[in-house]
């Protein structure tokens, strides 16, 4: 594997970098006369704007009208059962906002008031539990930024590019700071024994959503969460109480959190069966494949974001993390992973968080094979798509954490390629 250079953004650095690119490529226009932008009284300020009981919960401006969730109709067979995509190649930092932060649900979004809420912890306990939501306002809280991925996220990618921006080949992940009690001493309060080895945890939607999780990670990090972001959780999230579990399967945070039982054993239910497996090439499945390895997406440029400046400074943004810590390095290549460049991370990174990545740049139109490397505390790199399909063939959907491949013209555009 090259090792990527030492590459330090230093505001000297980027100016100088931009002086090169040569006389009239500046980033800011000279100032020049007659733009009326400047010179005239605009309409915006020859009256009054809004008052503050004009919007009691604030909705984004029209402008940003397109910075949206979206749906592929033809994923799934209805939009019920089915998935949307967070808008990535629209935000920056690390923060999802909850109104787009993308949805899955295997019965519908459901309404589930905190009056009606009941949560049972029963099985291998030394006392069966209710708590009502008012109940579990009285344990000691904690807060943490996690991300919640979707196993199926890239899923589509498996056999060849597929789905043209980052929205859609990334956007099952969204991360947010959630609030909520340690699984932990909620399992303390009922007691329990050694022989208690799983919990299986199911939802109050239709579907119920049932997963085990070994007591190990249930008693290390889990967490019940009632807020997200500093708010509610919205109803699409699990309103009001969803399981947060960090780094492992979206599908295992149960959202509309119902019931906790103790076990000796899994229960091999259908989300842990016959989906949620990774069938290899020879056939077999892998089943108990939780946490998600660390992976990297450039949402910018990209499909839904191409470069529409001219030549000069350009910013490559994008996202990177993994379940298994925190992100230690992103790299960055141009040329389909021939050379690379390390990343500038927005800020240290954070176990099972987003990371956000910078690689201050020069584009002078020239095309690009532009593609981001992630590598995580534990020395692990993320894989090429050929590395990936080595191991897993090409019958899997799930755990698809493979190199992607932006091809940028010389337009700016930016397309969906597979580079193995
Ligand atoms: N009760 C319940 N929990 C659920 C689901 C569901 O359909 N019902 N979907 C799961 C799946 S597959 C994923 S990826 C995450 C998605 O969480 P989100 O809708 O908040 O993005 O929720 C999980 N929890
Ligand atoms: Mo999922």
């Amino acid at each position: 594997m090259s090792k990527g250079s030492n590459n330090n953004p230093s505001r000297r650095q980027f100016l100088s970098g931009a002086a090169v690119a040569g006389a009239g490529i500046a980033v800011a226009g000279a100032a020049r006369a007659g733009d009326p932008l400047i010179t005239e009284v605009q309409q915006w300020a020859r009256g009054l704007g809004e008052g503050v009981d004009a919007t009691p919960y604030g909705l984004p401006i029209r402008f940003e009208t397109d910075v949206v969730r979206r749906n592929v109709p033809w994923l799934t067979a209805d939009p019920i059962s089915s998935i949307n995509f967070t808008p990535i190649h629209a935000l920056d930092g690390t923060i999802t906002p909850q109104g787009c932060a993308f949805e899955r649900h295997h019965s519908g979004a459901i309404e589930l008031s905190k009056d009606d809420y009941r949560l049972m912890i029963n099985g291998l306990v030394d006392t069966p539990l209710v708590f009502t939501y008012a109940d579990l306002e009285r344990f000691p809280r904690q807060t943490h930024v996690y991300f919640c991925e979707c196993a199926a996220n890239t899923g589509m990618e498996w056999a060849g590019a597929q789905l043209n921006g980052a929205q859609f080949t990334h956007g099952m992940i969204h991360n947010m700071e959630y609030t909520g009690i340690p699984l932990r001493t909620l399992l303390e309060e009922a007691g329990f024994d050694t022989s208690a080895k799983w919990v299986y945890v199911e939802g109050a939607d239709a579907s119920s959503n049932g997963r085990s999780i070994p007591m190990e990670k249930a008693l290390d990090d889990v967490l019940v969460a009632f807020k997200a972001n500093g708010e509610a959780l919205r109803k699409e999230h699990g309103y009001p109480v969803r399981l947060v579990v960090p780094g492992w399967e979206g599908n295992m945070w149960v959202k509309w959190l119902r019931r906790i039982e103790v076990a000796d054993a899994p229960v091999e239910s259908r989300e842990e069966t016959s989906k949620y497996t990774d069938t290899l090439a020879n056939g077999v499945s892998r089943k108990w494949t939780w946490v998600m390895d660390a992976k990297s997406i450039i949402t910018s440029p990209s499909p839904q974001a191409p470069i529409r400046h001219g030549h000069g400074p350009l910013v490559i943004t994008g996202l990177a993390w993994s379940g298994r810590g925190a992100i230690s390095r992103v790299d960055i290549s141009k040329d389909g992973g021939k050379t690379w460049e390390t990343a500038r991370l927005a800020k240290p990174g954070e176990k099972m968080a987003l990371t956000r990545f910078y690689l201050d740049t020069t584009w002078n139109g020239e095309e690009m094979l532009l593609q981001a490397r992630a590598m995580d505390e534990t020395g692990y790199v993320q894989p090429t798509k050929a590395q990936l399909r080595e191991v897993r063939g090409e019958n899997s959907i799930y755990h698809n954490n493979c190199i992607q491949t932006w091809w940028v013209q010389s337009n700016g555009e930016a397309e969906n390629v597979e580079v193995s």
